[in-house]
C-alpha cells in the first residue's frame, strides 16, 4: 500500500499506540514528526526511528510548536491525550485542557495551515456502558467519565471542522488496545499489559468481579494498519469508525491464556468490581468492512503470543523462570 499522504505528524508518538504508528509510517516511506511531552510516553518506544524522525518534546498544547510541525506535513494523526478513565476522574478540568483544548489545538493547526487530513484516536468509551450489544458507530453515545465527554467532544469538533472549514477529519473509537510497549506500571494499565508483568512475577494478577467481564481486545499492529487505511482512503472524511475485531474475551480465560503462554501456576485473587467497569464490550465493525475492507489480521492467540515475547525479551525475570520451566 502507497499512501496518498508522505508527510505525517504524530502526536504522543513516543506513547504505546503512537510509536507504532511511527513504526508503520515509516515502513510505508513516510517523512515523519512526533510531538510528545514524554508524560507517559517513552524516548524507548520509538527506538531507532528517533534517528529518522524529527521530534519535537512538547506539551500539546503548545501551539507554536504545532503550527511548526503542521507547516511540514499533510496528515495529522492526533493520539496524544491523558489516556486513563480514572485519571480523567480525578482531574476533570486538567485532562480536558490536554483533551479537548490539546484537540481544538491540532484541528486549529490543521485548518490554518491547510493540513489535508486529522485522524483523531476517538474511544469506546462514547457508548458508556449502554446493554446494546455489539457498538455500533450509530448508536447514541452515552459518555459516563470526563475522559468519553473529553473523547466525544473532540469528535463533534472534528465533525464541524470538516463540515465548517473542509479540513478532512475522520474519529477512531479503539476499543482495548493491547500489544508491544504497553506501559504496565500504573493500576490502570491495559489488563493485558497488568497481567503479563503478574505472569512474570510470582504475585497472583486481581480479577476485578467475578472475571466474566468481557472484551474487544484489538492487536496493536491492527490499529496501525487500520489508520494507515484510513489516511489512504477517499471515503472516510467527517466519518466516525469503531476499531475493533469484532470477537470478544472474558477476563479469565484471558488469564488462563496467559498462564498457559509462561507456564506457570498461578491463580488469580478476585476482588469488588471496579466502579463503573463496564461489564460487556465488542464493537460492530461493519461500517470498517464495508468502507475500507477492513478485518483484523492478528487472531486474539497470534496477538497474545507476539506480546508476550516482547515481554520475555523486556523482562528478564519471566525469561528466567520460562527458561527453567521448559
Ligand atoms: C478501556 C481503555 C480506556 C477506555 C475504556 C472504554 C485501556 C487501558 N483502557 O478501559 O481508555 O477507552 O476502555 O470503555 O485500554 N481488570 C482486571 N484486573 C486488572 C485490570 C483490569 O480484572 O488488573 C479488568 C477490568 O476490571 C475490566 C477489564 O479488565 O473489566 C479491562 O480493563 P482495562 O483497564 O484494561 O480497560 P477498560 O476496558 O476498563
Amino acid at each position: 500500500m502507497d499512501l496518498k499522504f508522505s508527510r505525517a505528524l504524530v502526536t504522543g508518538g513516543a506513547g504505546f499506540i503512537g510509536s507504532h504508528l511511527v513504526d508503520g509510517l515509516l515502513s510505508k516511506g513516510c517523512q515523519v514528526s512526533v510531538i510528545d511531552d514524554l508524560s507517559t510516553g517513552r524516548l524507548s518506544n520509538l527506538g531507532n526511528n528517533k534517528d529518522h524522525i524529527t521530534f519535537y518534546r512538547a506539551d500539546i498544547r503548545d501551539q507554536h510548536i504545532l503550527e511548526k510541525a503542521a507547516k511540514q506535513c499533510d496528515i495529522i494523526f492526533h493520539q496524544a491525550a491523558v489516556v486513563s478513565v480514572p485519571r480523567t476522574v480525578d482531574n476533570p478540568v486538567d485532562s480536558a485542557m490536554v483533551n479537548e483544548m490539546g484537540t481544538l489545538f491540532v484541528l486549529e493547526a490543521a485548518r490554518k495551515n491547510n493540513v489535508k487530513r486529522v485522524v483523531l484516536a476517538s474511544s469506546s468509551a462514547v457508548y458508556g456502558d449502554d446493554p446494546v450489544l455489539p457498538k455500533h458507530e450509530n448508536m447514541n453515545p452515552k459518555p459516563q467519565s470526563p475522559y468519553a465527554v473529553q473523547k466525544l467532544s473532540g469528535e463533534f469538533y472534528a465533525r464541524l471542522y470538516h463540515d465548517l472549514y473542509g479540513v478532512e477529519s475522520v474519529s477512531l473509537r479503539y476499543f482495548n488496545v493491547y500489544g508491544p510497549r504497553q506501559d504496565p506500571s500504573s493500576p490502570y494499565s491495559g489488563v493485558i499489559s497488568i497481567f503479563m508483568e503478574r505472569a512474570s512475577s510470582k504475585e497472583p494478577p486481581v480479577i476485578y468481579g467475578n472475571g466474566n467481564q468481557y472484551r474487544d481486545f484489538i492487536f496493536v499492529k491492527d490499529v496501525v494498519r487500520f489508520n494507515l487505511m484510513v489516511a489512504d482512503s477517499d471515503k472516510v472524511s467527517g466519518k466516525i469508525f469503531n476499531v475493533g475485531t469484532g470477537r470478544f474475551i472474558r477476563i479469565n480465560r484471558l488469564w488462563e491464556m496467559i498462564i498457559k503462554l509462561s507456564g506457570k501456576n498461578i491463580k488469580p485473587v478476585y476482588e469488588a468490581p471496579r466502579p463503573g467497569d463496564i461489564i460487556e464490550s465488542v464493537a460492530d465493525i461493519d461500517r470498517a468492512g464495508k468502507t475500507l475492507g477492513f478485518k483484523p489480521d492478528y487472531s486474539f492467540e497470534k496477538g497474545l503470543e507476539e506480546t508476550f515475547k516482547y515481554y520475555l525479551t523486556t523482562n528478564e525475570h519471566l525469561k528466567l523462570d520460562t527458561d527453567e520451566h521448559r
